[in-house]
């Protein structure tokens, strides 16, 4: 039984050790929203919410997630218990439209606090069966394909498992091909649009086909499953859907339509880790390979997707990449590291794995609230 107490909620600023620029926008400083829950038997977990600093990935800010979980989702879980927290999600979503970042924060920590109360890893609890994560890094746009070749070389050498390089129209085949030719057949490349193009340029992306890409992430508009159908019939390169896919249904609903073959499943994307594994289970029943993807995340965040990314259909790297890709320093102990390019599962300790550094959190805070049940 999951009852919270209360949910202390910070913002904190963490920059980025260098700008990352994808089509719609270039962040340089993160805006971290950290979740700490407690729970009535005792237990306190930290999670993350994983909204950006603007909505130009998803309608959700940092600003927007605030509101909705001190305003909406603190009432209506703090002190309601929940069975088992699976049944979270249902909770958040009944008369309850979106934010589910948001969603995803509250829900995603409950999961953790029934892995301690069960003495359990995260990823033992959700049944994740690895014991190590392959590793893709996504690298921002540059400004010449020579840029972005180097930093792609790099990658490679550091051991990554796949290189997502990111897109926009005066950004993208010669930037692609220029890797490709550089790095050779066997470089795991892929794409990733973040919604740059319409079907107008479908010529032109096919020019990708070419190119022998792992896939081609989200190239058409975040709302849209009928024109990336139309896009898929006309590609070879396997389109992996992100933006798109907000629930099972819309993972439904892509596999009907024909809309992508690959899913990158975020959980603050689709409400969390219930719906993460509805996806997965769905995606591994119908034979389309699944991985995880990010979003710059602090190391609490990290924790809880490398968690996921254990389970079974995780078949394709992850963009879970160690701390020191994106952090002077990171919140955790340990920090996240990179073997070989694979990052290891914690499987020693119950819950996410690894501790907070609470004096650097402390530190870093600019705003908090807490929320609490009646009486605590
Ligand atoms: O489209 O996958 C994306 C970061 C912010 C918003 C959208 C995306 C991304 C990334 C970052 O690609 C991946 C990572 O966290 O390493
Ligand atoms: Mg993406």
């Amino acid at each position: 039984m999951i009852t919270l107490n209360s949910i202390r909620m910070r913002e904190i600023r963490l920059p980025l050790r260098e700008p990352f620029r994808i089509s719609s926008g270039v962040i340089s400083d993160r805006r971290i929203l950290l979740l700490e829950l407690t729970d009535a038997s005792g237990v306190t977990v930290w999670s993350e919410c994983v909204a950006g600093e603007k909505p130009n990935y998803t309608p959700e800010t940092i600003d927007t997630a605030w509101i909705a979980i001190s305003e909406w989702i603190a009432p209506r879980v703090l002190g309601v218990a929940v069975a088992h927290p699976g049944d979270v999600h249902d909770l958040l979503d009944r008369d309850f439209r979106g934010h589910n970042m948001a969603k995803a924060g509250v829900e995603m920590g409950m999961w953790a606090i029934a892995a301690e109360q069960a003495g359990l890893p995260l990823s033992k609890l959700i049944g994740g069966t690895r014991t190590q994560i392959a590793t893709g890094i996504s690298l921002g746009i540059e400004k010449t394909p020579a840029a972005l070749v180097d930093k792609a070389r790099a990658a490679i050498r550091q051991g990554y498992r796949k290189v997502k390089i990111k897109i926009m129209p005066g950004a993208d085949v010669a930037f692609v091909r220029a890797a490709r030719e550089e790095l050779g057949a066997e470089a795991p490349l892929m794409a990733d649009a973040n919604n740059a193009y319409t079907l107008d340029d479908v010529e032109h992306l096919a020019a990708l086909d070419a190119l022998d890409l792992m896939m081609i992430e989200q190239p058409l508009a975040w709302d849209d499953l009928v024109r990336h159908a139309e896009l898929q019939r006309r590609l070879e390169t396997p389109v992996c859907l992100d933006e798109s896919i907000t629930s099972l249904e819309r993972a439904v609903d892509m596999h009907t339509l024909g809309s992508g073959r690959i899913i990158n499943i975020k959980p603050g994307r689709v409400g969390g880790f219930g719906p993460s594994i509805a996806i997965h289970d769905f995606c591994e029943q119908h034979g389309i390979p699944v991985w995880c993807g990010g979003m710059f995340e602090s190391g609490v965040g990290r924790a809880y997707n490398v968690a996921l990314a254990s389970l079974s259909n995780f078949t394709k790297p992850g963009d879970v990449s160690p701390s020191k890709r994106y952090w002077e320093r990171d919140v955790v102990t340990p920090e996240w590291t990179m073997d070989a390019g694979m990052v290891n599962v914690p499987l020693e300790l119950p819950g996410i794995g690894v501790a907070v550094d609470v004096d650097r959190v402390e530190n870093l805070t600019v705003r908090t609230h807490v929320a609490r049940a009646s009486g605590h």
